[in-house]
């Protein structure tokens, strides 16, 4: 009878058989997103992107430097707050990870990014928008989405230019994503022409919005600006139709979810809400994320929120990178990291000298019937 002994030394697999195999490569892969609190659907999306693209690597068997990688997740909830996106990065630099997909808000990955740069390990996010982030000078930061000064920018002028706006009000949620996007914004519908007739903030925990509604209702605004995300932005839609206020809704890729009818419980029209996705595609590229969407949907029995198919493209960016240098050494790869050009089911990767992606696309969206509906992308 062969003899068959399974050895497990440290962190590598040595697996005696018939034969003898390489030992394999354990290769960490950090995540952070808030998988509690008010915004746990989106972090639970992006945890499961990110589960996705591990277990379909480990699948398909990668090597790396001529050893077979095996992949694991260690994934950490920050519940969207600075203090715990910071110490749920110097928990993964303890726990030596190869690479961080995160966070998922501007107002953690911005602050867990010098941890990342200082111990050199590079730190994909698939969701975070505040252009500060890749504005620093780390050379570990990269983004696979546009920022808020495309979001804010074209959502300002498509308010003034497509959507006719005559008197625009605008809210924020004074996090560093929806204030940021909500100055873009501001900026662009004025150098546009237009109206800014009133600006009000809440929080990211709000649910009564009724004075700051009244606020913006006596100044008749044609269109709402929300900066935010779903949480706030689906209940401030539905108020704003108790309160009567019958004006467009508009928003940046946070308010821009599946989520979003779910939690405005009938308060919006078809039509009413114009958003955008920081990313998007077209042409055949669609093939690639449509397939997402579905193996989504049979794996973990929900449909996509918004990010999955971004976080999945930040993993397979490290993993190829590894690849290419023949190294999951951070210090190694980070070069192939910033050279990186692939397509992934989010569109073609590539990163510019700051480490945004190149060339990109937002999706404008409305809803109709409950559904997200594609208006076109936008580059
Ligand atoms: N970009 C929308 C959600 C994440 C963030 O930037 O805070």
């Amino acid at each position: 009878m062969p003899l068959k002994l399974n050895v497990i030394v440290g962190a590598a697999a040595l697996v005696l058989g018939g034969s003898v195999q390489a030992q394999d490569l354990i290769v960490k892969i950090g995540h952070v997103a808030p998988t509690s609190g008010p915004i746990a659907h989106l972090g639970k999306d992006n945890e499961n992107g990110a589960r996705m693209a591990i277990d379909d690597l480990n699948a398909k068997g990668v090597t790396i430097g001529g050893k077979k990688a095996r992949f694991e997740l260690l994934a950490e909830d920050d519940a969207a707050d600075p203090k715990q996106g910071t110490a749920a990065a110097q928990k993964l630099v303890d726990s030596k990870v190869n690479g961080v997909v995160g966070h998922l808000n501007s107002g953690t990955t911005i602050p867990a990014s010098k941890i990342y740069f200082d111990a050199g390990i590079p730190q994909i996010s698939p969701s975070a928008t505040n252009p500060k982030y890749t504005r620093q000078g780390y050379k570990t930061a990269f983004r696979v989405v546009a920022d808020d000064v495309h979001l804010g920018g074209t959502l300002g002028r498509y308010a003034v230019k497509e959507l006719k706006g005559k008197s625009i009000g605008v809210i924020d949620d004074r996090t560093a994503y929806g204030q940021g996007l909500a100055d873009e914004f501001d900026k662009a519908v004025k150098a546009a022409g237009g109206n800014v007739v009133g600006r009000e903030f809440t929080n990211d925990k709000a649910t009564d919005f009724t004075a700051i509604l009244t606020t913006l209702k006596a100044k008749k605004p044609d269109i709402v600006f929300y900066g935010g995300m779903d949480a706030v932005g689906g209940p401030m839609l539905r108020q704003m139709k108790q309160l009567g206020i019958d004006a467009k809704f508009m928003g940046g890729d946070g308010v821009c979810t599946n989520e979003l009818p779910k939690l405005a419980q009938q308060g919006m029209s078809d039509g009413q809400v114009i958003c955008a996705e920081a990313g998007g595609v077209e042409g055949a590229q669609k093939v690639g994320m449509d397939k997402f969407y579905a193996d989504y949907k049979k794996k973990f029995g929900v449909d996509v929120k918004l990010y999955a198919p971004y976080v999945y493209d930040a993993v397979n960016a490290l993993a190829n990178a590894m690849v290419k240098a023949g190294s999951s050494d951070p210090a190694k790869y980070l070069p192939a990291l910033a050279a990186i050009s692939f397509d992934g089911v989010s569109g073609h990767i590539a990163f510019d000298q700051k480490g945004d992606i190149k060339n990109g696309a937002l999706t404008l969206y409305t809803f109709k019937g409950g559904e997200r509906s594609q208006i076109a992308v936008v580059r």
